[in-house]
């Protein structure tokens, strides 16, 4: 195989591992391999947190860790939370959601389970074509008067349609609020993300941008709303012995949070090494008919913590096709969100017309792939990576007969 990105045309067996050629990484490349940051920084919060015998109920480190994410994000409250699951729950309910809340189906399911969870129905609305985020014009088209409010996810740390579901959500009375699990550190028109709607929440899981192994957090500007949300992560504790509100333990260790402070202290570096890699995957992709790039709106700032390459019907193999070619060569690239969350349970069986009124969430479920990318992935593993991508496609018919032939 070239290293220079050029298709290998002439071949009678391409050189692909689907053909029995040795794969092209000897181990398994991942999409979401964890950041850790500088090591002895981390064992030295360890030691601290280990000598000082004071694991979790909000330490020293978590109270540091939320005051540096209000301060980055331009919030006044921070309020960390176990996962960015419980954030989303512990904020659903902080907020009185109840009925029906209308939600993307293109996301993580845990979007949808958040609210399912509290027996709150998610009602799925369509996704814009390019943005893969919300539809206003689908939102409105599903509101009713069981609605209650709206979560917008910002996938792919790309912002919503933050002013249209704004103004929407004032006409109709909903409260508005933001899953930015891929966003921290993104913004939108020169404010950052997690400072829109009534709240946001980001997740820290360890395959996110900033990783405290598992965490999140929930943030906003609303003082009594933080409030509510630090009681109810802390089972509704005020104070010894005296629980003035219904709660759960959401809370986030000391141990994680340390964890955190440390990714954070290479957030900028992190972040400039998934930008060089993004632009390697535009470079050498660029010109593939049917194959094209997610492309960033210049009013914005990503952190491009996900390389999303969307393969169209005119391409020379399909999403799965590739996918499958790519595995092959241990190139885990993923088919998030298939097939959505609306053909997941328990929403396949509750809404089985659901898919009708999600015309181009069906079409992006079947043709977002995603490829691996962050610190441990170098530009040369990109210029290994591409190769792949080119051959098979250059060696389409082959390789459609050899997955007939299976
Ligand atoms: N909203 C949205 C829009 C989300 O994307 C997510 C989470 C949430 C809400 C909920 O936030 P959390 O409650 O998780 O904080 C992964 C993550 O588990 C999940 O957190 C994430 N979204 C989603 C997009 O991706 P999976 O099932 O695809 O893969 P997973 O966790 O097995 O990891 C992917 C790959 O990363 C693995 O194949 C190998 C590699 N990996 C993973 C872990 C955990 C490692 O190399 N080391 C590791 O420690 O969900």
């Amino acid at each position: 195989m070239s290293g220079s990105g050029k298709p290998l045309r002439s071949e009678k067996t391409p050189s692909l591992a689907i053909f029995g050629a040795a794969p092209a990484f000897a181990e398994k490349l991942h999409v979401g391999r964890p950041t850790i940051g500088d090591r002895n920084r981390f064992f030295e919060r360890l030691n601290d947190i280990l000598d000082r015998h004071w694991l979790t109920n909000r330490g020293d480190y978590v109270i540091e860790l939320e005051r540096r994410i209000a301060q980055a994000v331009g919030v006044r409250n921070c309020v960390l939370v176990c996962n960015g699951t419980v954030g989303l729950e512990l904020l659903t309910r902080a907020l009185g959601l109840r009925g029906e809340v209308i939600v993307p189906a293109f996301t993580f399911v845990a979007t949808a389970h958040a609210l399912q969870w509290q027996e709150i129905t998610p009602v799925f609305a369509d996704i814009d074509r390019d943005t893969h985020c919300l539809d206003p014009d689908s939102v409105e088209a599903m509101i009713t008067p069981r609605t209650s409010g709206i979560i917008g996810v910002h996938i792919w740390g790309r912002p919503c349609a933050v002013e249209p579901l704004t103004e929407l959500a004032v006409r109709h009375n909903l409260k508005l609020i933001f899953d930015a699990a891929h966003a921290f550190a993104c913004s939108h028109k020169d404010r950052m993300i997690g400072s829109f709607g009534e709240a946001e929440v980001f997740s820290f899981h360890a395959t996110k941008l900033l990783n405290t192994f598992e965490g999140g957090a929930i943030v906003t500007n609303n003082d009594g709303l933080a409030e509510k949300l630090r009681l109810m992560q802390n089972f509704g504790f005020a104070g010894f012995d005296r629980v003035i509100y219904i709660g759960t333990n959401g809370k986030m260790s000391e141990v994680c949070a340390a964890m955190g402070l440390t990714n954070l202290e290479s957030l900028d570096e992190i972040i400039a090494g998934n930008e060089r890699n993004y632009r390697a995957y535009r470079k050498q992709l660029n010109g593939i008919p049917g194959i094209g790039l997610m492309q960033y709106d210049g009013r914005d700032c990503g952190n491009y913590q996900y390389v999303v390459a969307v393969v169209d019907d005119d391409a020379a193999l399909s999403r799965d096709e590739l996918v499958e070619v790519l595995h092959a060569e241990n190139v885990i690239a993923r088919r998030y969100f298939y097939p959505g969350v609306h053909r997941m349970e328990p929403y396949r069986s509750y809404f089985p017309h659901a898919h009708l009124l999600l015309p181009v969430t069906e079409e992006i479920c079947r043709k977002v792939m995603v490829l691996p990318t962050g610190p441990s992935v170098s530009e040369e593993d990109i210029s290994r990576i591409c190769p792949v991508i080119h051959t098979a496609l250059a060696n389409a018919p082959a390789v459609r007969e050899r997955f007939a032939r299976r």
